[in-house]
């Protein structure tokens, strides 16, 4: 009897989740095939509402996968919900589905795309699931293979949009001067990364699932809100102003030896020329950057004035336009802060505003004033020559911006440290790239990288999670002689 019971809540379950992966590929490709998303929305409502610890702990588990992570997440947690609605005493299921079907479309609406057919393949998908869920269904497995085959054909669809999107942004934007590619004496090193990081290689870090769409042509940039003259500037305006320069950015989640942060060629224009544009008030106080995913940062705006801050208003990437995933058409971007707080990517408008403007981290428990990039050393390559030979090549990048790598070291089983050789400055804001030949006896070691800035600070050994200041602690890689 009680077999009985049980077996018919698992198959009205597993039915209701059928049917749950149903109606979300239906609703998904129908919102694709519009240029939309019904994931994207719901993944853009869970960042904004997820509490800092769930962050924090998605960012270090899924790394640099981050967004693949959320729309799986997100897919499940559908296809949890539908299951979920089986439980409910029939009268209650409608209720059910609709309410799902307005939350679905209300995030479509407000995320980073406002997504209108993102918001009618929400409604879709829970009328759908409304129909299949009334009662129990004996074609699971159709409502399954269904479901999976038109959330895959979304994808490329979706896939396919970004990359027409892509190629638009590409042919529309503004390009560097296409300066020869920079050599720092170290040469080719199998292993460690290159001077400058390619961007289709640079990280990606932001609250959206995918980079925003935004006409160009239509495109201006607003310098408003207390300032003597507001400004309405066109991408080929900014371009006229436009210098490049070399700079690491580096996200506060970077901790040793990670992948977030990158060494590029930015062409922006000074903040300062802007300011001498607009002409700030008395009583603005901070540089309110916004974007059209909603996002804000705000940076004080008297050290950027002066420029003891040299930001800038960033529109490529080495020698080519910024590619949507960085900003397209613009971003702010101050060397040396880190990326969380250096400025918004596909910024609508500057503000300049007083000290009441809360800013999207601040209102989640991150310092209000902005955070130094913590000098940081990778170790890229640890290889040895020949086989069975105790001789290891170690190498790898180092930045301390704005100030500059001085020195990296290494040590050997935390003994002493050991100068190594430094490949060519770029630029202070930059990274450096260093290399050094090391005799291990036969064993298992351990290797570590420190870096001392040219402003005196050694790279801080004891070990910190990201949040609330920024990471702490040694890259360590583990070789066998
Ligand atoms: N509009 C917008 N700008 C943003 C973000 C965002 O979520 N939205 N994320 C910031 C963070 S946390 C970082 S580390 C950098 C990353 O820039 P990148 O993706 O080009 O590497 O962008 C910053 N600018
Ligand atoms: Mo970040």
């Amino acid at each position: 009897m009680n077999g009985q019971v049980s077996d018919s809540v698992t198959r009205r379950l597993l039915g209701a989740a059928a049917v749950g992966l149903g109606a979300l590929g239906a609703g998904e490709l129908l919102a694709a095939a519009r240029g939309g998303s019904v994931l994207d929305g719901i993944g853009r409502l869970a960042a904004d509402y997820a509490p800092v610890p769930v962050v924090e702990t998605m960012v270090a588990q899924a790394g640099e996968h981050d967004k693949e992570m959320t729309r799986l997440g997100v897919a499940l947690g559908g296809i949890a919900a539908a299951a979920g609605m089986a439980l409910l005493p029939p009268r209650l299921r409608t209720p059910a589905a609709m309410a799902f079907g307005a939350g679905t479309a209300a995030a479509a609406l407000r995320g980073a795309n406002r997504s209108v057919p993102g918001a009618a393949g929400g409604l879709a998908a829970a009328a759908l699931l409304r129909a299949g869920i009334r009662r129990p269904s004996r074609h699971e497995l159709l409502w399954a293979t269904a479901g999976t085959g038109m959330l895959a054909a979304a994808e490329v669809l979706v896939r396919r949009a970004d990359l027409r999107y892509r190629e638009l942004a590409r042919r529309s934007g503004p390009r560097g001067a296409h300066a020869p590619v920079p050599e720092d004496g170290l040469g080719v090193e199998p292993g460690l990364s290159p001077l400058i990081t390619p961007a289709a290689k640079f990280y990606v870090a932001d609250v959206n699932s995918r980079p925003p769409r935004i006409d160009p042509v239509q495109w201006r940039l607003t310098i408003g809100g207390r300032v003597a003259h507001h400004l309405r500037l066109s991408l080929a305006d900014l371009a006229e102003q436009a210098v490049e320069f070399d700079a690491v950015m580096v996200c506060v989640h970077n901790t040793a030896g990670s992948g977030r942060c990158g060494n590029a060629r930015w062409l922006g224009v000074p903040l300062t020329a802007l300011f001498d544009h607009a002409v700030p008030e008395a009583g603005a106080t901070r540089l309110v950057t916004r974007a059209v995913d909603g996002y804000t940062i705000s940076l004080p705006l008297e050290r950027l004035r002066t420029g003891e801050w040299p930001g800038y208003l960033v529109i490529g990437m080495n020698g080519e336009p910024l590619p949507p995933e960085h900003g397209f058409p613009a971003r702010v971007f101050v060397p040396g802060i880190y990326g969380q707080y250096s400025g918004a990517k596909w910024l609508t408008e500057l503000e300049l505003a007083d000290d009441t403007h809360v800013d999207y981290w601040c209102k989640r428990g991150w310092p209000v004033e902005p955070l130094w990039v913590r000098p940081q050393a990778r170790i890229d390559v640890a290889s040895s020559g020949a086989a069975g030979s105790g001789k290891f090549t170690v190498a790898g990048v180092a930045w301390a911006p704005p100030h500059g790598v001085a020195g990296v070291e290494i040590r050997i089983d935390e003994t002493e440290w050991l100068p190594v050789e430094l490949g060519s400055e770029l630029a202070p804001a930059a990274w450096r790239r260093w290399r050094t030949l090391v005799d291990l006896p036969p064993g298992t070691h351990t290797l570590q990288a420190r870096v001392t800035s040219r402003s005196g600070e050694v790279q801080d050994a004891a070990q910190r999670a990201p949040f609330p200041l920024g990471p702490g602690g040694l890259h360590t890689v583990t070789v066998t002689a």
